[in-house]
């Protein structure tokens, strides 16, 4: 039987306060919806899994929204060596939504990324229509969109999942969705590129 390492994915998770990225990810830490206190400056998870049979260790740095950190300057700092990210906005509040694209400037040139709209259970029309986020997608390049649920975390996990393939470079879907946007790696087998990843980011 062959030994598969375990890969370091570090998730940065960007968005306003209070939009729910604790919430998010200490599901994706705990597999349960948990209460949440206002994060200051940073907090840590890490999850353990793996995923279509790679095992990973996910390690997601959730930002504090406060303007005071975000204007210190050490976000940008932050940000670098995450592997992707989860961009979120509480679809709620359209003033999280306009602040969304902002949060990229911290995150590396490259760097994959998922657009999370929180708290769709509260709303029962979309705030941000589908073609500003065509415009959102065009301009910044996100791999996909996702609108989250703290009363159905399907949707969570399947948010991770989509970053997840496209982090690990495992996804069999060359047709639609960029995997590592080189076109010498994208013809690897799945395993191939899994083994490219670990070389840049062993345990
Ligand atoms: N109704 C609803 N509330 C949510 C959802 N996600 C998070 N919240 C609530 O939003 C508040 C802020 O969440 P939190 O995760 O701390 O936001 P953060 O500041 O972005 O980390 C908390 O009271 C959460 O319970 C959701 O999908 N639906
Ligand atoms: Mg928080």
């Amino acid at each position: 039987m062959k030994l598969v390492p375990r890969v370091l994915v570090k998730i940065v998770v960007l968005g306003e306060g209070g939009v729910g990225k604790t919430t998010l990810s200490k599901y994706i830490e705990k597999n349960v919806v948990s209460t949440t206190s206002q994060t200051i400056g940073m907090d840590f998870h890490v999850k353990h899994l793996v995923f279509k049979s790679f095992p990973c260790t996910v390690q997601l740095w959730d930002f504090g929204g406060q303007d005071q950190f975000k204007n210190m300057g050490i976000f940008s700092k932050l940000c670098e060596g995450a592997k992707g990210a989860f961009v979120c906005f509480d679809l709620s509040d359209l003033n999280t939504y306009n602040q969304a694209q902002d949060w990229l400037n911290f995150l590396p040139a490259g760097t994959p990324f998922v657009v999370v709209g929180t708290k769709a259970d509260l709303v029962n029309n979309r705030m941000a229509k589908m073609s500003d986020l065509d415009l959102f997608r065009t301009r910044t390049g996100f791999i996909s969109y996702f609108e989250t649920r703290i009363d159905d975390t399907s949707t969570i996990d399947s948010a991770l999942a989509s970053l997840l393939e496209i982090v690990l470079c495992i996804s069999e879907d060359t047709t639609d969705t960029p995997t590592t946007g080189n076109p010498i790696e994208n013809r690897l087998t799945p395993n191939e590129r899994h083994e490219k990843v670990l070389a840049t980011s062993p345990l």
